[in-house]
């Protein structure tokens, strides 16, 4: 039995950078995960007949909510609802899943890296049926249906129970429940050399990855331990738990902490790894190295050709603006396109659709490729042990020759969490205020040489997105970058990029302060952080 519900608009559901994210209690209000599901519903196209995927990260209230989809689903007339068994699905196991189904598109239960429980986090996000993340022009619509919506439908039978795999129906509707982690080990097994890998583990390469209590623990422990034979125990805080142990999920110095200070230390294995709360980021690490982001993302696109699945060759790269320009330096070698796009996955979907580019990346621990449409924690870490095991480097080796070749971008993004939002929003303003009188003016031995705030037309469907990131950049090509987190639940975060390119192999091992010292003394001089947002320090650097 269909039942209509009255209901009446929330004013704060509009989707950020990455979906709407909000603490659990504000989510668990009566009607305010349905409204914004059924805005989604209203706002999105799903051609008759069509299926839907529906998955989460497994955190606190990913149960409840999830059965509440299937029931609106049901509702709505979704022909297919396709869900991962217990509610599971990694954010690009979700991607992978949509684009084999051939489904209209799917709703991601996922706060990603912030910190789940019933005081934590809680997210959804709908992808499009090329499994990326909706764009800009699909995520207002929802918006603008949630301020305006009066009434939701939900079926008054319950979902069946998630954890039994098969098909079952909800009033009209085929519930499938599948197997989260089998079709994306399947493309793991396409795109990597397998046996390569295999073999290496099998002759002494050793390795760690950290699931951090998250979604990628099942995946990590059928893909490493089962199918490549590494020994058990190689996934560490593999049992998804719905309050990630109590941390969180954020593939980082600071809360991967015991995973770098394994590395680091005398006893560390050849490589280790982590990912976050819904798998789609993913931080590297050899043996007495951390490998920065926006490194990873170079090296793994100019070894690409080395794993079967880019054997041709990739089509170009695209980072998000933010990112250091280490990867330009390898497309601007190897003669291919490079796309600067504004901070979220969704800016990558269409150059992907078009062909124009095969790997993307972002400095937050985000790596991927067109084989699916998200990116991809657990495929940057087979990429790298496929290279590991072809190249038989370590990975130091592999990062400092990759640095004598290109040129090394000293890089670091400095976080100041919780900001007061209007003193947050100041700076930035200040910032934009003073762009037009910047460039020629010096700091220390710094000169500007362009200010700007970035804005983005995408080159293919030409839709422009404004107000991206205050850009400083210096002669010689340093650059300082401000912008304000669309992930955040509380307050405001304040990100600082800092980065410096410096192509004498001489000077590749300076320490972080000698490289970048100026810059981030630089940094709060212009940005006037310590005054305006009372922090002396940012809360991480990365
Ligand atoms: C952050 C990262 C961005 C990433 C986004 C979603 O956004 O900076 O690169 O795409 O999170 O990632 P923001 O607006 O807070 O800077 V995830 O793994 O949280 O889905
Ligand atoms: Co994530």
């Amino acid at each position: 039995m269909i039942r209509t519900v009255a209901t009446t608009p929330f004013s704060d559901q509009k989707p950020g950078t990455s979906g709407l994210r909000k603490k659990v209690p504000h989510f668990s209000q009566p009607n305010y995960a349905e409204n914004f599901l059924q805005a989604i519903f209203d706002a999105t196209e799903r051609p008759a007949g069509s299926s839907l995927v529906i998955g989460g990260d497994g955190r606190f209230f990913n149960a409840e909510v999830i059965r509440k989809a299937i029931r609106m689903a049901a509702a709505n007339g979704v022909a297919k609802v396709i869900v991962g068994q217990n509610g599971l699905l990694s954010t690009p196991a979700a991607s992978n899943l949509i684009r084999q189904r051939k489904a209209a598109g799917g709703i991601i239960l996922s706060a990603s890296h912030n910190p789940g429980g019933p005081d934590g986090d809680f997210g959804i996000k709908y992808n499009i049926s090329n499994g990326g993340p909706a764009p800009e022009g699909v995520t207002d619509a929802i918006y603008k249906r949630t301020r305006e919506i009066s009434e939701y439908k939900i079926v008054d039978e319950d979902a069946p129970d998630l954890s039994v795999i098969g098909t079952s129906r909800l009033g009209e509707t085929e519930v499938e429940i599948v197997d989260p982690v089998a079709d994306y080990a399947t493309l793991m097994e396409e795109l990597f050399d397998f046996a390569a890998i295999r073999e290496a583990i099998a002759g002494g390469l050793t390795l760690r990855f950290d699931a951090m209590h998250a979604v990628t623990g099942p995946y990590a422990k059928e893909i490493l331990e089962k199918r490549l034979g590494a020994p058990d125990g190689t996934v560490l805080n593999g049992v998804p738990s719905e309050d990630f142990g109590g941390g969180h999920p954020d593939p980082n110095v600071v809360w991967a902490a015991p995973l770098v200070d394994l590395l680091l230390g005398p006893t560390a294995p050849d490589f280790g790894a982590a990912s976050d709360g819904d798998g789609d980021r993913n931080m590297i690490l050899g043996r007495g190295i951390v490998v920065t982001p926006s490194d990873s993302l170079a090296v793994l696109a100019a070894n690409a050709h080395l794993a079967p699945g880019y054997k041709r060759g990739i089509a170009g790269i695209a980072r998000s603006m933010p990112t250091s320009g280490a990867a330009d330096r390898v497309a601007q070698k190897r003669g291919i396109g490079i796309y600067e796009t504004p901070t979220g996955w969704k800016f990558f979907g269409n150059l992907l659709d078009a062909g124009k580019v095969t790997i993307c990346g972002e400095e937050s621990a985000g790596t991927g490729s067109d084989h699916v449409r998200e990116k991809d924690g657990l495929w940057a870490v087979l990429l790298w042990l496929n290279i590991l095991a072809v190249s038989k480097e370590s990975v130091a080796e592999i990062v400092k020759s990759h640095w004598a070749e290109f040129g090394r971008n000293y890089y670091q993004r400095h976080d100041y969490e919780e900001v007061d939002k209007a003193a947050a929003e100041g700076l930035m303003e200040s910032l934009r205020d003073r762009l037009a009188s910047m460039a020629g003016q010096r700091f220390g031995t710094l000169v500007v040489s362009e200010a700007d705030d970035f804005s983005y037309k995408d080159p293919i469907d030409g839709s422009v997105s404004t107000s991206q990131g205050v850009r400083i950049v210096f002669s010689g090509g340093s650059r300082i970058v401000f912008r304000l987190s669309g992930t955040g639940t509380v307050g405001a975060t304040l990100r600082v990029y800092i980065e410096r390119f410096e192509p004498d192999p001489a000077k590749h091992d300076l320490s972080i302060e000698e490289a970048l010292g100026e810059l981030v003394r630089t940094a709060d001089a212009i940005g006037e952080i310590t005054k305006r947002t009372g922090r002396a320090e940012p809360d991480v650097r990365t």
